[in-house]
Parts: C-alpha cells; structure tokens; sequence
C-alpha cells in the first residue's frame, strides 16, 4: 500500500502569484486615493517596496504615517480614517481590474483548469480585501470562476494577517483539510512563513518585487508557473526537469 499523501487542494496566494498586482495596481489605488483624500503623499515604485514588508493595506497605511508623515497621527479617531481612506483605495482597485489591464501570471489558469479537471480544490489565501480578490477573479477568468474556490479567505477574517499562520489555519479548517493533503503557493517571504507555520509545503513562483527575498524552507523556487510553450526558470528546490508545473508536480512536492 502506498504511503503517499495525495494532493487534495491547492491553497493561492493572490497578489504577486495569481497575478502581479502590486505595482501597477495595489500601488496606483493607494496613490489615487491619496489623491482623493487632498494628500500630497506618494508612493513611488521603491518606496512601496519598502512597504509591502507590513502586509494588509490599512496596517500599511498605518506604518507609513508612523514612519514617513507623523504629522497625522494626531486625527481624530485615526483607525476610522485610514479605514475610510483604504475603502476609497479598494474601490480604484476595483475600477483597474474592470479594465482587465492586469493578466494572470503564466501558467496560472492552465493549471487552474487542470486542478478543476483532476476534482483537486481549489482555495486562496491572501491578506487582501475579497472585493479585490473577486475583481481579479472577474477580470481574468470570468465571475464564474469565483465559485470554482472551494474556500476564499481573504483581509480581515483573521486578527493576524501573514506572516502569521492565520489566514492559512482560516482556509484549512474551512476546507476540512490537514496541512499534508495541500500545497501553498506562494510568491512572498511573508506569504512563505505564514505558510510554513501552518506546515504546509510551499512553492515559490518569485515576483518583481520578493525575487530577492529569502525562500528557505520552500518546496521548491521557480520563476512562475510556466507553460509548456513557455518554461518556468528553476532557482532552488525540486523539480530542475519539467517545464511547467502541473498537478502531479505539485503531489510530488507534497509527498518530497
Ligand atoms: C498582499 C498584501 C495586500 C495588498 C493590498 O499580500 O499585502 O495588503 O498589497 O491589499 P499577500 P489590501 O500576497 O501575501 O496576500 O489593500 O486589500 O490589503
Ligand atoms: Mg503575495
């Protein structure tokens, strides 16, 4: 009899996995509702890297007044400011994603249909707000795939946002699941730790912003997906033959 754990679910980071949102979204709706707001705040492409190490956008904004305009801190009631002020932010995210200007990251829908065909589920597990999540969703692969997720955990669900276990804990339970019978993927060190510490085996597809981050403790750390016209660059872990990852690649990460 055999001892492999079979893969029963695939656990998805959202920002920077499913598709690179940061930069050129997330980024743009917080300078836009900045804009709104009458501030003359911006957060250029370095200085939003620098940020995206406090995951959640209201803990952002947050830490960015602490650190870079503590002049604010003296609002009145400030948590219900930055909540507004991050509402507006969501909704011009929203707005982006409608224009269907931000694809999918290679790979990501092919093995997305391939887990659906295999009757593998399908969960996400992110630190963003669930409007974005389902506006990404629309944009990309219609409003019916948002039904194809078996569980989305998505924002404020959890106390903890990642790198605590929370979100990942949130989805496991909700999926009936044990950590052995899923693979997280992942593109971030935050999104790696806080799936670690749910010990769950992790894949790294790296993005624009973590490809420098540190991975250890992953599966395995590629460049995306890939597709079979279109190889995945192999960095650390298993894996070094194939070319794209698919559902038994993913099992044989689980069972490694
Ligand atoms: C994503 C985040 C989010 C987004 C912004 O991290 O940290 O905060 O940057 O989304 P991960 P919100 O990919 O690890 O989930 O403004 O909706 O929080
Ligand atoms: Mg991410």
């Amino acid at each position: 009899m055999s001892t492999q754990n079979k893969l029963q679910a695939v656990l998805f980071d959202v920002d920077g996995t499913l598709a690179d949102t940061e930069q050129d979204g997330h980024r743009i709706a917080f300078n836009a509702a900045f804009d709104q707001f009458g501030l003359d705040w911006h957060w250029d492409i370095d200085l939003y890297g620098k940020l995206l190490q406090v995951t959640g956008g209201k803990e952002r904004i947050r830490h960015y007044i602490e650190n870079y305009q503590p002049a604010a801190l003296d609002k009145n009631d400030l948590s219900t400011w930055i909540a507004d002020l991050h509402k507006t932010k969501t909704k011009y995210f929203e707005s982006l994603m409608a224009t269907g200007k931000i694809p999918l990251r290679p790979g990501v829908a092919r093995l997305i249909h391939e887990l659906r065909q295999q009757q593998i589920k399908l969960a996400i597990a992110t630190t963003t707000t669930m409007e974005n999540v389902t506006a990404l969703l629309k944009s990309t692969l219609g409003e019916e795939s948002i039904a194809w997720f078996d569980v989305i955990g998505a924002g404020d669900i959890v106390p903890q946002k990642k790198p605590a276990p929370d979100i990942y804990h949130w989805v496991l339970n909700q999926l009936e699941m044990t950590a052995q019978q899923c693979i997280a993927i992942e593109d971030s060190e935050n999104g790696l730790k806080s799936a670690l510490a749910a010990n769950l085996s992790v894949l790294i597809t790296v993005s624009g912003y973590t490809q420098r981050q540190d991975f250890s403790g992953a599966a395995a750390v590629i460049s995306d997906l890939g597709e079979p016209s279109q190889p995945y660059t192999h960095i650390t872990g298993l894996m070094k033959d194939q070319n794209w990852i698919s559902a038994s690649s993913l099992e044989q990460m689980l069972n490694r």
